[in-house]
């Protein structure tokens, strides 16, 4: 079984998948950016059109949690899920707020830091969604250095890369970073960085980052982001046409 995990250092939801894999210690999958993201023709081959997408012998699954609930399965040991039903539930709990309340928000804002005029009314929604969500996340979070359970569990592959994009992107936006506001997320922030498999997601994330950063100073960010476009209208009206 050849398995390719399509990914970018960059994409907070393949970032997930990678701390798991890397917490897990698969040396099997292999870990590239496809040549074709962004194109039509990813979209063509994955009608979804985002990464993370787990490739297992050309069988393609994607969504960076099905993606993770996949791998559990088929790789139970060592295990990131709960030592009960209930551990696993309030895991699970905890991973679809650092995915569908922080992580998902995130992502739709980021856009307005590069924007040539910002929709404030954008930032509000869910730049509010976000804070709402930061505080929720505080009155739930482990005290000990994990987001639950004692240990790295999936609730600490989802956080990291979303506390991540909180930290760094909201201030780009026009927002305080909010996270030394919630003194046990900040706590957690703090501890869960020293932990291998978040150190090594984080190094990559910023390396994302500084190249997204760069392209971005030399215009050639917008370019692509237009050509893309382009191409996928394009594509879209051969296909209708
Ligand atoms: N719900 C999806 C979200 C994946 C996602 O949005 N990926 C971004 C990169 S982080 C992407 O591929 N964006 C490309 C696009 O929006 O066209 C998941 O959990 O995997």
């Amino acid at each position: 079984m050849a398995m390719k995990l399509y990914s970018g250092d960059l994409s907070p939801y393949s970032a997930r998948v990678r701390m798991q894999i890397y917490a897990k210690g698969l040396t099997d999958i292999e870990i590239v950016r496809p040549a074709t993201f962004g194109t039509p023709q990813f979209r063509q081959d994955h009608p979804i059109g985002r990464i993370p997408v787990l490739e297992i012998d050309g069988d393609a699954i994607p969504e960076s949690e099905v993606i993770a609930e996949y791998l559990e399965e088929i790789y139970p040991e060592p295990s990131m899920l709960g030592a009960t039903p209930r551990e696993t539930a309030h895991i699970r709990t905890i991973a679809r707020i650092g995915d569908i309340y922080i992580m998902n928000n995130m992502f739709m804002l980021s856009p307005q830091s590069r924007a040539a005029t910002r929709n404030q009314g954008v930032v509000d929604l869910l730049g509010g969604q976000v804070l709402r969500n930061l505080k929720a996340l505080d009155r739930m979070i482990g005290d000990d250095g994990f987001a639950c359970c004692g240990r790295l569990t999936m609730a600490d592959c989802a956080l990291v890369p979303a506390l991540f994009l909180v930290e760094n992107v909201l201030p780009s936006v026009g927002l305080d970073d909010p996270i030394p506001a919630n003194p046990k997320v900040a706590a957690y922030w703090a501890a869960i960085q020293h932990q291998d498999p978040a150190a090594k997601v984080l190094v990559e994330l910023h390396r994302g980052l500084e190249e997204r950063r760069e392209l971005i100073r030399s215009g050639a960010f917008q370019k692509m982001m237009a050509k893309a476009a382009a191409d996928m209208a394009a594509a879209e009206e051969a296909s209708t046409a």
